[in-house]
């Protein structure tokens, strides 16, 4: 019999995915969970036949570069492919596929959770009620704004983006949009969705704008300084899909000279690094990245990765491929 394929992957992943991985592959595991360095990686990609990354390993040109003759096949742990080089990957003949749909509606429950918590003081007042800071209701006492009846302006309307503006509609907010295309009538009109072209004008009339398309050259900072100076003062912004979308150092500084309401941030420009202004501020609630932090995802998003595998080993096209500019 044929010798099973070399399959190395980054990270612990979830245990039924790690059995059933090594039930149908040679695998080699990292037992410990530690961040593989640039000099692992490099190893990694001269030995195996399939790769399995996740975001917290750089596959740039350099590190593809090391890739060794058997090695056919990055299989990554996650939709999001901004950490690797996808058009580089091609070029050296390496199929990259992703995970998409399996944490499409959970990503969306923690843009909507925001969505609700910072408006609505969620976490502040969990705080104050915890540190024994509670004094006593008054008719004034923690007000924070309502949600319904309010614009929400969406950032990219793909899967997730649509998800959350059918949960959002559920709450009685209007829903907006900008995407590089406009979606379909019908579909638009199921999501009682309005297009707006022009990101800029969008911005200018929302209440609360949650951004949910990918990371790429062409939406690095898309929300720049000069864009989120068109927010008015008392929007909010959430974000759950990647820190490089938003000008972080230009929306840290207009939450801290009071020109924004706050901000539900899941992702970060420099993760794990968190701009330590964000931790003084009241309206901000903070999470570490954990979108699709589910066993549910997380399992499907393994079961994905095997699924392409498993595709690409018996000469099928696997079902999840990232085409270069996708
Ligand atoms: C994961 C994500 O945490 O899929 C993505 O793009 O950001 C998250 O679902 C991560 O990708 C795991 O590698």
């Amino acid at each position: 019999p044929q010798a099973k394929p070399l399959v190395i992957v980054t990270r612990k992943l979830p245990d039924p995915v790690e059995t059933r991985m090594m039930e149908l592959f040679d695998v080699r595991l990292n037992l410990d969970d530690h961040p593989f360095t640039r000099e692992e990686l490099c190893q990694a990609m001269a030995e195996a036949d399939v790769l399995v990354p996740t975001l917290t390993d750089r596959l740039d040109s350099t590190v593809l570069s090391h890739a060794g003759p058997s090695l056919r096949l990055i299989a990554n742990f996650g939709v999001g492919v901004d950490h690797i080089d996808v058009a580089s990957a091609h070029q050296r003949g390496l199929t990259v596929t992703n995970t998409p749909d399996v944490l499409t509606e959970d990503t969306a429950d923690m843009a909507m959770a925001l969505i609700l918590a910072v408006p609505r003081r969620l976490v502040e007042g969990e705080r104050l009620a915890r540190e024994g800071n509670w004094t006593g209701w008054t008719p004034t006492f923690m007000l924070g704004h309502r949600i319904s009846g309010k614009r929400l302006g969406i950032v990219g309307m793909g899967r997730i983006g649509q998800a959350v503006a059918r949960r959002a509609r559920g709450f009685g907010m209007a829903i907006h949009y900008h995407n590089r295309r406009r979606l379909h009538a019908a579909t638009e009109s199921a999501l009682e969705a309005t297009y707006w072209e022009s990101l800029d004008q969008m911005l200018a009339r929302m209440d609360v704008v949650s951004v949910h398309c990918p990371h790429t050259p062409a939406t690095f900072h898309l929300l720049s300084a000069r864009r989120l100076a068109l927010l008015r003062p008392h929007a909010y912004v959430v974000n759950t899909a990647r820190g490089e979308v938003i000008d972080e150092n230009a929306l840290v500084r207009m939450l801290s000279q009071g020109e924004l309401a706050g901000a539900g941030l899941d992702v970060f420009e420099h993760e794990p690094a968190i701009n330590p202004r964000l931790l003084k501020m009241d309206n901000v609630v903070l999470l570490p990245h954990m979108g699709s932090a589910t066993v549910e995802a997380r399992v499907d998003m393994g079961e994905k990765v095997l699924i392409n595998i498993k595709a690409f080993i018996d000469g099928h096209r696997p079902p999840d491929r990232v085409l270069p500019g996708a």
